[in-house]
C-alpha cells in the first residue's frame, strides 16, 4: 500500500517522478520513517516504526573469548632394568625385536643397563610405551628369566 502525501509536489528527480512531502507533518512523517532524502512513496507497513539509528544501538564487545588450545601428549620412557640371569645376548635380540633396533643400539642399550643398573630404551606414547613394556617383559618370562622393562612419564 502506499500513501499518498497532501500537499506533494511532483519533483523531478534523476530517473522519476515522486511526491516530496511539503507540509510539516508530511516532512516529520517522511523523516521519521527514515525517508527524508527519499523520492519514493512511504510503504503503510514503515509508518509505525522507527528507523534503527547508530546512536540508538549499542554494541558490546565480549569480554571472554574461547581460545582453542591443542597440546601433544606427554611421553613415557620404557626403562630396561638389569638382573644378574638373563643373557646378554637374549636382551640384546629382545631390544631388537620389541624396539626396531640394529644390533648395536641394542648392544649399546643393554650393556649401559648391565653396568649402570638401568637404562632409557625409548620414548612412546603412554599406551605405547606400556604396551612394549609389557610385550617385551613377557618374551624374558617366557623363556624363565626375570628381564624387566618398566615405564614412566617424562618430565
Ligand atoms: N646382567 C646380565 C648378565 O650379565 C645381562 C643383562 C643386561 C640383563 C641388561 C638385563 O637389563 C639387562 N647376563
Amino acid at each position: 500500500v502506499q500513501v499518498a502525501m497532501h500537499g506533494g509536489r511532483l519533483d523531478r528527480t534523476r530517473d522519476s517522478f515522486a511526491p516530496s512531502p511539503s507540509s510539516p507533518a508530511a516532512r516529520k512523517l517522511s523523516r521519521s520513517c527514515g525517508f527524508r532524502n527519499a523520492r519514493q512513496p512511504v510503504s503503510l507497513g514503515d509508518l509505525g516504526k522507527r528507523m534503527p539509528r547508530m546512536a540508538d544501538t549499542t554494541i558490546t564487545k565480549p569480554k571472554t573469548r574461547v581460545k582453542t588450545k591443542v597440546e601433544r601428549p606427554r611421553l613415557h620412557k620404557v626403562i630396561l632394568v638389569n638382573d644378574d640371569y638373563t643373557p646378554r645376548e637374549f636382551v640384546v635380540t629382545v631390544l631388537k625385536g620389541e624396539f626396531r633396533m640394529t644390533e648395536d643400539q641394542a648392544y649399546k642399550v643393554m650393556i649401559t643397563a648391565h653396568r649402570l643398573g638401568v637404562c632409557v630404551v625409548a620414548v612412546f606414547t603412554r599406551d605405547v610405551a606400556e604396551t612394549k613394556a609389557t610385550r617385551a617383559t613377557d618374551a624374558g618370562r617366557a623363556k624363565g628369566y626375570p628381564l624387566l622393562f618398566t615405564t614412566e612419564p617424562e618430565e
